[in-house]
């Protein structure tokens, strides 16, 4: 399996990229983002309490991710791989997703940093703000927490794959099209190697 980290702060493209590699490489999208979205549109119990964490810019608990990335690789047992989009975001939930893969005899292949300036990311979070619904995007102090977190809690996890020989940066500034074909080459690079 070709599974594979796609690495980045807030608003540096994970999800837009994740996306269009999913359709090129034939691969599972697991966003953690997203699935944690539509617990919040169901108003499960999950969901309520994702919300007031993730309006404020903070970290959902790793218990709650790990038990939803668990499901999810579970579900997709038969997938040629998988992007991970949004997870890990903490060195436990790295921990947790190699024992994860180690059970069904995979690994990850590589993590993939879209390396990104903060000013960059703060006006594509805003821009997005406008039109997403999303509060966590309207708030110029909640998207600097959340940038925050990612350089105090997340940023960690790119040494833990760094120290595996696994960690790949890639400029993520450019278009959208630029950044897919540099990302593109490094996939089709990972991929002749597992
Ligand atoms: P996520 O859903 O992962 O949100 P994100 O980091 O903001 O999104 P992403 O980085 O994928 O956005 P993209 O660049 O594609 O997380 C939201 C919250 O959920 C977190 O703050 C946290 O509370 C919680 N959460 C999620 N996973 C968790 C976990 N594992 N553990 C704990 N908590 C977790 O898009 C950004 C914008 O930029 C878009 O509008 C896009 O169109 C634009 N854009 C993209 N590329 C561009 C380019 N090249 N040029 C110009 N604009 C571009």
């Amino acid at each position: 399996m070709l599974n594979i980290i796609l690495f980045g702060p807030p608003g540096s493209g994970k999800g837009t990229q994740a996306s269009k590699l999913k359709e090129e490489f034939n691969l599972i999208h697991i966003s953690t983002g997203d699935l944690l979205r539509g617990e919040i549109s169901k108003e499960t119990p999950l969901g309520l309490e994702a919300k007031s964490l993730m309006d404020k810019g903070l970290l959902v608990p790793d218990e709650v991710i790990i038990g939803m990335i668990s499901s999810q690789i579970d579900a997709h047992e038969d997938a040629n791989g998988i992007i991970c989009d949004g997870f890990p975001r903490t060195t436990a939930q790295a921990e947790a997703l190699d024992k994860l893969l180690e059970i069904k005899s995979t690994k990850v292949a590589g993590l993939v940093e879209l390396v990104v300036g903060d000013e960059e990311l703060t006006s594509r979070l805003l821009e997005r703000g406008k039109t997403s619904g999303r509060s966590d995007d309207q708030d110029i102090a909640t998207i600097q927490r959340r940038i925050q977190v990612y350089k105090n809690d997340t940023a960690p996890v790119a040494d833990h794959y760094r120290t595996k020989g696994k960690y790949i940066a890639v400029e993520g500034e450019g278009t959208i099209d630029e950044i897919f074909d540099r990302l593109s080459k490094v996939f089709q690079s990972l991929d002749e190697e597992v």
